[in-house]
């Protein structure tokens, strides 16, 4: 068969070289064999791609397995300090190339899977992405689990085991459209259900208080957390750490067989199906009001179960517990931890107030991901009580204590306490819980994920209580895996790397790219650096073709933004600038129009389903894609193009490919960013406002290799407050883009409720609060000198030497290292 074998016609013996940890090309062969015949999950007649994806994973699992033992193993007898990073999200994306690339098998695996007739690459493109994330803050998980283990620190990750995930995003007539993405639909080679690691978690119910007075949570309704694990090796180490993600469960004894013969089905399968409903979906992140209760649940149920399992596994007495574990909470999402660990130390251990707290707060850290109001969690307090009784009486604990504190210390502070306290019951029928305020009371650090984001929750979000703590508040720029994001997916680039370093020592110590600056000008890097630019956007131009039917000319300007589509993002200022640009070309002469520099630019991220702007945005773009791809006179010189389904598979192949990419934010509402780092690592030039970690890449990469626009943080309110009042005034080319959109140059859907946010009442005060129009000019000048630096090959080489050379710093392994030594406190525990 051209596509592999049948399974049968290999000799029926378990072949002796079928050894799980084999080395040699043909015993590795042998073990993918062996899977497909011995742990068959589909007919034996067939070893298409899909089948031989599957056996091969369960090869590599074996090795991965193995290593993960001996971790166990040496972490139980070390007894070193741990952390549990407990997230909501991990974007994990595809495990196998990445498994075999940090176990250093890819040659090996390579050529086994030739010997069984197939290729490597067609066997990982089998494998359907894992999205238990929204975005950014789901992948950033991700990447740090990577360092945790390449780091060899004695880590877990903790999530929820979603059974759908992130959507996956359509294209129609309409704009996007959401269908669900089933990534368990077969079954994921790379997790192990632990049977024996099953803890209760309680919802509802009443408070009881015995004739001593202490307190306890009872009846309600009781699901189990199972748990899943998911191998996470490090590079070139055996530490093989552990992603367990959460999976809720009715108790078998719980559901009541009589009850079934009694043809009461309904009630007895009711516990089923609220099990199931814990984990049945991912919740979009930051723009939707609805299933509230749901939402809560599930934080409570990732909280509950993984601190029962910290706990648990104490054997040390409870004032040691802060040099045992460190929790750290990944946004506020996780912030039940803080009651849950309360309520477990007094009402489980029997510890008092003082001492429970003293552990809570020692032992929890959080991390801000957010300045926008609307993304800052609040719960009802009534629906938090009705869910979780004795949660809230000690958040209402928590809170008395603290303002009593800042009464009788701080009077300076007593008008601020309406902002300070946790409990916001300025409106009695709506009392809320304000989160973040919560963790910022209680845990030992929090940190921001980027400098001016680390400045601005100082300066502004929370910056009353600086005042209190002036030495809780950290800076944790964020990082990225080199691993994946350079070393996987882009090995042609890597080898070069690696030639000129004489070294490939730099995929796990970033800081080595500094060097390529010395052979920035050389003629022979370039033209290698050109090669494997080329071959990159030619794989990315095969993809495009392939998935939208459109062709784009490797030899323009590949100029990409993706990310999740949301108006501070500011595609729609991108796609303004590429409607002025085609007006333009299309009033050029023919003459004119062979002088510019021909551009190809992709956009791609997926919107919320009931966020309407952001959709109307997708389909705006994919309307301007249809007409300017039909416009003979200038599809010569430019193409827009909108890629579907962006996800981190994705963005393995589009980085790579890239040129320019854009991160435009309006400056001082991007946490950080983290597809700008991976961007810049590739050799990607960046435009940018200052905002995010681009002020820190912009630094390493230096000035002049930096398009740099817009208005500032700090003067984004007066330039708010300038067009509230009417003292803003647009630039013409600002008013044309705008006007040829009116007048219906892209077709007949209506677009006047997104040009009118860019004027009228957004719902955010007056109109255009993202100051699209205010930094438009700036952006097409900005952009005017992309053009102008393309024209030079040699110094837009360069520049793009510069940029790898200058990313050293954005390596999530030094992110994470930070973190264990200035949060974490915990030391490497490396398997021997
Ligand atoms: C992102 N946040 C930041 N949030 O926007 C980004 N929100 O600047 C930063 O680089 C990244 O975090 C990592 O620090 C998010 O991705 C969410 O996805 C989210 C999810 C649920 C609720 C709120």
């Amino acid at each position: 068969e051209p596509n592999g074998s049948s399974v049968l016609d290999k000799t029926s013996k378990v072949p002796a070289e079928a050894h799980p940890l084999a080395d040699k090309p043909s015993e590795i062969a042998s073990n993918i064999h062996y899977h497909a015949r011995f742990t068959p999950h589909f007919s034996p007649f067939k070893f298409q791609p899909e089948q031989a994806y599957y056996a091969t994973a369960e090869s590599v699992r074996d090795r991965l397995v193995q290593q993960w033992n001996e971790t166990y193993y040496h972490f139980h007898k070390m007894d070193p300090k741990q952390t549990y990073y407990l997230s909501m999200e991990y974007l994990q994306g595809r495990a196998l190339t990445n498994a075999i690339g940090n176990l250093d098998i890819q040659d090996a695996y390579a050529d086994a899977l030739n010997k069984l007739g197939h290729e490597l690459e067609d066997i990982t493109e089998q494998e359907k992405d894992a999205a238990l994330g929204n975005g950014g803050l789901g992948r950033l998980a991700s990447c740090f689990l990577d360092s945790m283990a390449t780091l060899n620190l004695p880590a877990w990750g903790y999530g929820l085991r979603y059974r759908y995930g992130l959507f996956k995003q359509k294209i129609t007539k309409e704009g996007q459209e959401e269908t669900a993405e089933d990534w368990l639909e077969k079954f994921s080679p790379w997790e192990v259900v632990r049977h024996d690691v099953i803890y209760p978690v309680r919802f509802f119910g009443r408070v009881e208080i015995d004739p001593t007075g202490s307190r306890k949570w009872v009846e309600g309704e009781v699901i189990q957390a199972l748990a899943y694990d998911v191998p996470i090796p490090g590079y070139k180490t055996k530490n093989t750490i552990s992603l367990r993600l959460w999976e809720a469960k009715a108790v078998s004894q719980d559901v009541n067989l009589f009850q079934f013969n009694d043809g009461q089905y309904e009630s007895a399968s009711q516990l089923h199906s609220k099990a199931q409903q814990i984990c049945a979906v991912l919740y979009p992140g930051d723009a939707t009001e609805d299933g509230k209760l749901l939402r809560l649940k599930q934080q409570f149920f990732l909280c509950s179960a993984s601190l029962q399992v910290i706990w648990s596994s104490c054997s040390w007495q409870w004032s040691e517990f802060p040099s045992k574990v460190a929790v750290q909470l990944n946004d506020t999402h996780p912030t039940l931890a803080i009651p849950e660990l309360m309520r477990l130390l007094m009402d489980e251990e029997g510890l008092g107030w003082d001492e429970a707290w003293a552990v809570t707060s020692s032992t929890i850290a959080y991390t801000n991901h957010t300045v926008l109001p609307e993304a800052l969690e609040k719960w009802s307090l009534a629906v938090m009580r009705k869910l979780l009784p004795r949660h809230v009486e000690i958040i209402e604990e928590i809170d008395k204590r603290f303002m009593a504190i800042i009464r009788s210390t701080r009077t300076d502070l007593e008008g601020k306490l309406p902002s300070l306290c946790i409990v916001d019951n300025s409106n009695p029928q709506k009392s809320v819980v304000r989160m973040a305020n919560l963790c910022v009371v209680t845990a030992h650090t929090v940190n921001g994920v980027a400098q001016l984001h680390s400045d601005i929750l100082k300066s502004e979000l929370f910056a009353d209580y600086v005042s209190i703590w002036p030495t809780k508040f950290q800076n944790k720029t964020n990082g990225i895996t080199p691993r994946r994001w350079l070393r996987f997916c882009s090995p042609e680039l890597s080898s070069i790397i690696s030639k000129w370093l004489k070294t490939d020592t730099w995929v796990s110590n970033l800081d080595l790219l500094t060097e390529l600056r010395q052979f920035a000008d050389n003629e022979d890097l370039q033209a290698e650096w050109a090669a494997a630019k080329m071959a990159n956007k030619k794989r990315l131009a095969q993809y495009i073709l392939q998935e939208t039917g459109l062709s784009i000319d490797p030899n323009s300007l590949f100029d990409i933004q993706v990310k999740r589509i949301h108006e501070y993002k500011r595609q729609l200022l991108n796609i303004l600038g590429a409607i002025y640009r085609y007006k333009k070309l299309k009033e050029m002469s023919p003459d004119e129009r062979a002088k510019t520099t021909p551009r190809t630019i992709m956009i791609g991220g997926k919107a919320f389903a009931t966020y309407t702007n952001a959709k109307r945005i997708v389909k705006l773009v994919n309307d301007v894609s249809a007409v300017v791809y039909t416009d003979p006179e200038v599809n010569n010189y430019l193409k827009v193009v909108f890629v579907p389904n962006y996800n981190v598979s994705v963005a393995e192949m589009l980085i790579p490919g890239s040129e320019l990419s854009q991160h435009i934010s309006t400056a001082g509402m991007e946490a950080s960013g983290t597809s700008n780092m991976k961007f810049a690592l590739n050799g990607c030039l960046i435009i940018g406002t200052l905002d995010g970690a681009n002020v820190e890449i912009r630094e390493e990469i230096g000035e002049e290799n930096f398009f740099l626009f817009g208005a500032e943080a700090d003067e984004v309110p007066k330039l708010r407050k300038d067009r509230e009042n009417g003292l803003f005034k647009p630039d013409p080319r600002f008013e044309e883009a705008k006007q040829f959109i009116r007048s219906g140059a892209f077709g007949t859907y209506d677009y006047n409720p997104l040009l009118d946010s860019l004027e009228g009442d957004t719902g955010y005060g007056r109109g255009d609060y993202f100051l699209v129009g205010h930094d438009f000019p700036a952006y097409m000048d900005a952009q005017a000198k992309v053009d102008e630096a393309y024209k030079d090959q040699k110094r837009w080489l360069k520049m793009s030497i510069l940029s790898t050379a200058g990313s050293g710093k954005f390596s999530s392994d030094r992110t994470i290292a930070q973190y264990a030594k200035e949060i974490w406190n915990i030391e490497a525990c490396p398997v021997p």
